[in-house]
């Protein structure tokens, strides 16, 4: 006899006690609550085939609320996923085990994205669901046609992103985007009465979702409310009616189930009450046998999909494309073009530029601004929006949702098929940041244009110029910052944030840079993130490090020393962390590990000198500001900050002299 949908549900909740048990960590409380709503979504709505996660039709799938990281765990192993198999879930939150504390991209196939940070996963289906749309506008239904399912809890809809998150959806009629809400009146201190009194479907409904109702512990129902959703135009917003922990008799419904161990005596309670007599960890037959049936109920599906693929006569454009393979082919054209003409330039112009020459030649850039795109230069002449009437086009109006941006961005480039690129100031990344950080995390392509990136942005003053964020970025692991000296230095950049795969930032300038790179290299130099842009002609004594806009200062001032006989080597290092990840032997030969009374190291940075000292070392001379910025023009906050190359020799100097090097 077939198990009951209650049945196959009461496997997710034991799994997700005992492991919480083994652990004595986690989150029982989430999956024991959505463990109806969820198995009415696996095994009759969702489009998977667990053979092969990657399947790109497949139906997204996103726990946002990854805390109950458990429920996903479970479906994956119940549904026959290579892994998890249940020795990883016995090992649920121990070092190595892909069943991490939350879901992993990185760890586990059939965990679309990294969630956890509360708001996020929510955030990034939309970016998921624009894809989507996107690519179905290019290919059409027969080899784009899917859904994306979110399970999100009480917190995720509070995050402020939701608020950005929902607008944007609604605005774009992100009609395949499906939100199923954990309304379980919980959160970790209480009932949500302590901090929510708003009337959250009629939140939605006022940004243009359909929202519906219904009982989330009856999976007919919940069943029934998807149904109407995938009916719908719109966007939609279940609202599952649920209990937290639900089957634990003595604690349900309240806070005590959402972050703990239940107790070996609450656990043979609910074993009880659910009338599950296996021992833990193990599933009877008659329930895995319909759960393995269940994963494979996409196959036929799928295996109708490969033979229109291979019919649509765009296979092999298609799948390259979904894996992400771009080259570099536009670069070189471009760098003969460009330096054929050499003027002086912003390098948000330039990215500008570069973008004239990218776009055109990588057809899968999706590109946006959060209500910047003439500051950000970020959308070039053949991108036509990407709206509601025109899913097909390349450019995204995010408006001011900074956060809601770079979030979408993820889900984007997570779901394949597409290289999001946006922009902001640079300042506003700090609106950004949580979803810079999963972007790094997440190992996602996403390009973050970021410009006005210092002083140099001039007259909007201190709010509005950057000190401490290029230091601070550059402090989060697997994202690289970049931040170019001149035109060529950009579009290499662009070169190598575009075939990196992880994110990159790119800091550009508002104000004009005169070009520092005149001749053909033959090689892209930003390869390196750091490069000797011109040696000392006298004996070394001094080597600047200097990025960005203030590499044309760096070259200024080595010219005044060489004229004083001071040999000065001018570094350009326009990404460290790829500089870091350089040989031995080439970080020796660019900057020799001398002592500073030998040759004197100087960074030049219009920002923070915080950490500078690891290229300076402790007895170099660091350039920089180490303050808020100031209200003037460019040139001006330059003079004021004494960031001048006349200003800046003397220091140099001064500094050589107490070494007694000059
Ligand atoms: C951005 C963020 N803030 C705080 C947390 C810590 N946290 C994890 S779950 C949770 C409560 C979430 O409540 P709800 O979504 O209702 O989940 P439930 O208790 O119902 O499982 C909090 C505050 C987090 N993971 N992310
Ligand atoms: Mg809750």
């Amino acid at each position: 006899m077939q198990p009951t949908q209650r049945r196959l549900a009461n496997a997710i909740r034991a799994l997700a006690m005992d492991a919480v048990e083994a652990a004595n960590s986690g989150h029982p409380g989430l999956p024991m609550g959505m463990a109806d709503a969820a198995t009415a979504l696996f095994t009759k709505h969702l489009k998977f085939d667990a053979g092969d996660p990657a399947w790109p039709d497949r139906d997204r799938f996103i726990l946002s609320a990854g805390h109950g990281s458990m429920l996903i765990y479970a479906l994956l192993y119940l549904t026959g996923y290579a892994r998890p198999t249940i020795e990883d879930i016995k090992r649920f939150r121990q070092l190595g085990s892909p069943c991490a504390g939350h879901p992993e991209n990185f760890e586990l196939p059939g965990v679309e994205v990294t969630t956890g940070p509360l708001g996020q996963g929510f955030a990034m289906s939309v970016g998921m669901a624009i894809a989507e749309r996107h690519l179905n506008a290019i290919y059409g239904d027969d080899l784009v046609d899917h859904r994306t399912y979110v399970v999100a809890g009480d917190g995720d809809l509070m995050e402020g992103v939701n608020h950005e998150a929902v607008g944007l959806a609604g605005h774009l009629k992100l009609g395949r985007l499906i939100v199923l809400w954990d309304d379980n009146n919980i959160t970790i201190d209480g009932l949500t009465e302590l901090s929510r009194n708003e009337d959250v479907l009629a939140r939605f409904q006022a940004a243009k979702w359909h929202t519906i109702d219904c009982d989330g512990l009856d999976a007919g129902k919940v069943s029934k409310a998807i149904e109407k959703a995938i009916a719908d135009e719109r966007p939609s917003l279940i609202r599952c009616k649920t209990i937290i922990g639900y089957g634990a008799p003595n604690k349900q419904g309240t806070a005590a189930t959402h972050g703990a161990a239940l107790g070996a005596d609450e656990v043979a309670a609910a074993r009880k009450e659910l009338g599950w007599d296996s021992p833990p960890f193990e599933v009877p037959d008659d329930v895995l046998t319909a759960w393995r049936a269940v994963g494979q109920r996409g196959g036929a599906d799928h295996a109708e999909w490969q033979r229109r693929l291979g019919a649509s006569g765009k296979k092999d454009e298609f799948l390259a494309r979904q894996a992400g393979k771009v080259d570099d082919a536009w670069l070189k054209p471009y760098l003969d073009k460009l330096l054929a003409d050499l003027k002086p330039v912003a390098t948000r112009k330039a990215s500008e530029m570069a973008l004239e020459a990218i776009n055109p030649a990588i057809p899968s850039t999706v590109g946006g601004s959060a209500d910047l795109t003439g500051s950000n230069n970020t959308k070039t002449k053949d991108l036509e929006p990407l709206t509601a009437d025109n899913y097909g086009g390349r450019y995204i109006y995010y408006g001011i949702r900074e956060f809601g941006m770079a979030a979408a961005m993820n889900g984007m480039a997570l779901h394949g098929g597409v290289i999001p690129y946006g922009g902001t100031f640079l300042v506003f990344t700090d609106y950004a940041r949580p979803a810079i950080r999963l972007s790094a995390l997440q190992n996602a392509r996403v390009i973050y244009v970021m410009t006005h990136d210092s002083i140099g942005l001039g007259e909007d003053g201190p709010t509005h110029q950057p000190i401490e964020h290029l230091q601070s970025l550059r402090a989060i692991p697997q994202l690289e910052v970049y931040r170019p000296a001149d035109a060529v230095e950009t579009a290499e950049c662009w070169a190598l944030a575009l075939t990196g795969d992880g994110p990159s930032i790119l800091a550009l300038t508002r104000q004009n840079l005169r070009p520092v790179r005149t001749k053909a290299a033959g090689e892209n130099l930003c390869a390196r993130g750091a490069y000797r842009l011109k040696a000392a002609s006298a004996s070394r004594k001094a080597i600047l490090i200097a990025t960005g806009s203030e590499v044309e200062i760096a070259l200024d001032v080595a010219e005044r020393l060489e004229e004083r006989g001071i040999g000065t080597d001018v570094v350009s290092m326009p990404c460290t962390e790829r500089f870091d990840a350089q040989p031995q032997e080439y970080r020796e030969d660019i900057l020799p590990d001398v002592s500073n009374r030998e040759i004197l190291r100087v960074s030049i940075e219009a920002g923070t000198t915080f950490g500078w000292e690891r290229y300076t070392g402790l007895h170099g001379l660091r350039i920089g500001i180490d303050r808020f910025g100031v209200s003037a023009p460019a040139k001006d906050a330059y003079e004021f900050f004494v960031l001048t190359p006349d200003k800046i020799t003397e220091r140099v100097l001064d500094r050589l002299k107490q070494r007694e090097i000059a």
